[in-house]
């Protein structure tokens, strides 16, 4: 592909030499990012921190840079939904593999690690409450990856195949894709963690099987995807963004990982007692392995 100089329009770039929406320069951010929904969550991440170097917010994208011992690294919040995750993963790698000077692609590509520290809520009776669940795949049910190209692996279209074959979706709707998280990643996350299918939906009330007033157009959708199980692969839980996170890794060449606390079990219909002590104990066992990657 001809590398053009990007348009002042397509890469929007403020007066203080930062990103648009992350309000972030390229010497403000690491290169291994942890991602987090809520704003709030960004500091009781980097409270644990040895340093901190940066901090900045625009809208809902609070960005902290800094250190544990040696290992540099930003937390950024992404607020709810994939069409965020377009916002964030895209500017993420604007500010590491486009020069803003020329508004060049760079010649020598920097691949991140992606890592989401979320809440989810679990889709199998064996996974409790306040657990934590390691995403092997990430399986969307909103839109946002059919914009752009990619291809996917032979193992990723063959159990796609087997989800569009084992599980009703509403008539007109979702159009699911798949994808891998990365491999060297995941592998360091495994003791202590349940691993399977997240299934990211374009909403936390119908869209995962939740009615309160709003009657639902597929009431068989949590049986469906709790009963979904191809060659030991099996559907863990749901949420709002592993799957854009994982498909955006995938069309920019980053390593990505999702792993969540268990807030919900929608099979027990149970939800946690204690959110935040949920969230805390996911975060310190993530950065103690996080920070040695
Ligand atoms: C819904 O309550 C939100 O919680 C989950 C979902 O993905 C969605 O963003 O993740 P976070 O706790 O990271 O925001
Ligand atoms: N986040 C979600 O998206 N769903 C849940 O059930 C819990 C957290």
């Amino acid at each position: 592909m001809e590398n053009k100089r990007i348009a002042e329009s397509e890469l929007i770039i403020n007066s203080r030499g930062a990103v648009y929406h992350l309000d972030v320069r390229p010497e403000e951010l690491a290169h291994t990012i942890i991602t987090v929904g809520d704003p709030d969550r960004v500091p009781t991440v980097t409270k644990h921190f040895d340093k901190i170097e940066h901090k900045s917010q625009h809208r809902e994208f609070v960005t902290h840079t800094g250190y544990i011992g040696n290992k540099r690294l930003s937390v950024v919040s992404t607020g709810i939904g994939t069409d965020n995750i377009d916002i964030v993963l895209n500017e993420l790698d604007a500010l590491v593999n486009i020069d803003f000077q020329t508004r060049l692609v760079k010649d020598q590509l920097t691949s991140l690690q992606v890592i989401r520290l979320g809440t989810s809520g679990a889709l199998q009776d064996s996974i409790p409450v306040d657990s934590f669940v390691v995403s092997s795949h990430g399986l969307g049910l909103d839109n946002l990856m059919a914009y752009y190209a990619f291809e996917n692996t032979t193992a990723e279209k063959q159990l796609l195949e087997a989800f569009r074959g084992q599980v009703a979706l509403q008539p007109g709707g979702a159009n699911p894709c798949l994808f891998a998280a990365g491999e060297d990643l995941r592998q360091r996350f495994t003791d202590g963690f349940h691993t399977g299918i997240t299934v990211t939906c374009p909403g936390f009330y119908a869209p995962q099987g939740r009615m309160l007033r709003g009657p639902l157009s597929n009431p068989n959708l949590i049986d469906n995807l709790t009963g979904f199980s191809y060659e030991g692969h099996r559907i863990t839980n749901f949420e709002m963004e592993t799957s854009a996170i994982y498909g955006m890794g995938c069309v920019l060449g980053h390593q990505c990982l999702s792993i969540s606390a268990i807030v919900a079990n929608r099979i027990r219909q149970e939800f946690t007692k204690d959110g935040a002590a949920a969230v805390e104990a996911l975060i310190q066992k993530g950065l103690g392995i996080i920070a040695g990657l």
